[in-house]
């Protein structure tokens, strides 16, 4: 009997014990995500074919993600997103306002040409900082964040166009060779548009390989979204016909499509992507934006390939991703001033907030403010 309620008492020891583990370990474990905060300000225009007492343009108040749907988080601050191109410019900063003036400048191109700015560029803002000569490299700082500024202000209109005209569905297409982010940068403006109020479908236009539609897939369902996807292998153009025909069937106003950056056949891709624009473009579709997405990690070479593409298909505005992890994020300089196609967005990060607007006065701020 005494046996008995010795093994009794053992076992409720042991549940006992057992019971205060698990709920230890249930509250080290990271809760449910946080209540998603306001997502990443995506500017937003409408053609001058809307009428006058359509909706206000962005910023808008923003609705609540629906059930059971994932919000884009609160938008990452710039300056630790710009880390490593800002950090370029530590030493000039370090100066302080009593460099020398010759240091500064000095400095400046150092960091300029570090951060990718380019020879071309780097060379003409040297050479205006040295006709404007102010003291120390405070002076050398606030000239150079002027004259960047104005190099942005060249290209004003960075909104991104929706007619959202009655039957019609408005197309983004992305471009881009492969690897740059535009899957991504689709997923995230998905979510984002979605908060705006947009009614947004997905077209898989990438048929190179089964996991990007895959990967789109993963993006549509948190997105709530459609998608439109064909088989591996098969015509792009077709996804993005029957894209725009779902669109329109269901009353989404707004198609993005994504497009490989390689292809299965021999057909060139610059005429690939001129047939998708094409067939995007018959009614009821019309391409509103063409936006070509650039990876800042590849610097100088972002700039050959915006060439290569703007001369093919009649870019509208550039993406450029992964500012995050670079220190060459000076190459948005030279594609605004040596070919004067506007960035309209920034990635800064793989998570569904990290896409931003790019605003000049705030870029410009995060990589030479003091
Ligand atoms: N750090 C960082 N990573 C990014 C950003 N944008 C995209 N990426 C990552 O870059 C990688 C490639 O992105 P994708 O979206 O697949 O690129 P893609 O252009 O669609 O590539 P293809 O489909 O092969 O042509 C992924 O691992 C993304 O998570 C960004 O802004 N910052
Ligand atoms: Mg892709």
């Amino acid at each position: 009997m005494i046996a008995l309620w010795i093994v009794l008492g053992v076992l409720a020891l042991v549940a006992l014990s057992t019971a205060v583990a698990t709920s230890t370990r249930r509250r080290r474990s990271p809760g449910p995500p946080a209540a998603p905060a306001a997502p990443a300000a995506v500017a937003t225009r409408r053609s001058t074919a809307v009428p006058p007492n359509a909706a206000p343009l962005a910023p808008e108040p923003e609705p609540e993600p629906g059930p059971g749907s994932e919000g884009t988080g609160a938008a990452p601050a710039l300056r630790d997103r710009l880390g490593r191109t800002r950090g370029l410019f530590a030493p000039l900063r370090a100066l302080g306002a009593r460099g020398e003036l010759a240091a500064a400048i000095d400095a400046a191109e150092e960091a300029l040409l570090r951060a990718d700015v380019g020879v071309e560029t780097t060379t003409d803002l040297v050479a205006s900082l040295r006709q404007r000569p102010e003291r120390g490299a405070d002076g050398v700082l606030s000239v150079l964040s002027g004259q960047l500024v104005e190099i942005f202000s060249e290209n004003p209109d960075r909104s991104l166009r929706v007619d959202r005209e009655p039957g019609v569905v408005d197309v983004w297409l992305f471009v881009g060779v492969n690897g740059v982010g535009k899957t991504t940068t689709i997923g995230k403006l998905a979510l984002a548009r979605r908060d705006e109020g947009d009614s947004v479908l997905l077209a898989a236009g990438d048929t190179f390989r089964a996991a990007a539609a895959d990967q789109l897939a993963l993006w549509a369902e948190r997105a709530g979204a459609e998608l439109i996807r064909g088989a591996e292998g098969s015509d792009p153009s077709s996804v993005v016909f029957d894209a725009v025909q779902r669109a329109k069937a269901r009353g989404n106003h707004l198609v993005l499509a994504d497009t490989a950056g390689r292809l299965h056949t021999k057909v060139n891709l610059v005429e690939e992507l001129r047939k998708i624009r094409r067939v995007a473009d018959r009614e009821p579709g019309r391409v509103t934006e063409v936006l070509l997405v650039l990876d800042a990690t590849t610097g100088q070479n972002a700039l050959a390939q915006a060439r290569e593409f703007t001369e093919a298909v009649g870019v509208t505005g550039v993406v450029l991703t992964k500012l995050d992890g670079t220190a060459k994020g000076g190459v948005v300089i030279p594609i605004e001033r040596q070919l004067h196609l506007p960035v309209k967005l920034v990635g800064v990060g793989e998570g569904p907030a990290d896409l931003v607007a790019f605003e000049p006065a705030a870029f410009v701020d995060a990589l030479v403010g003091v």
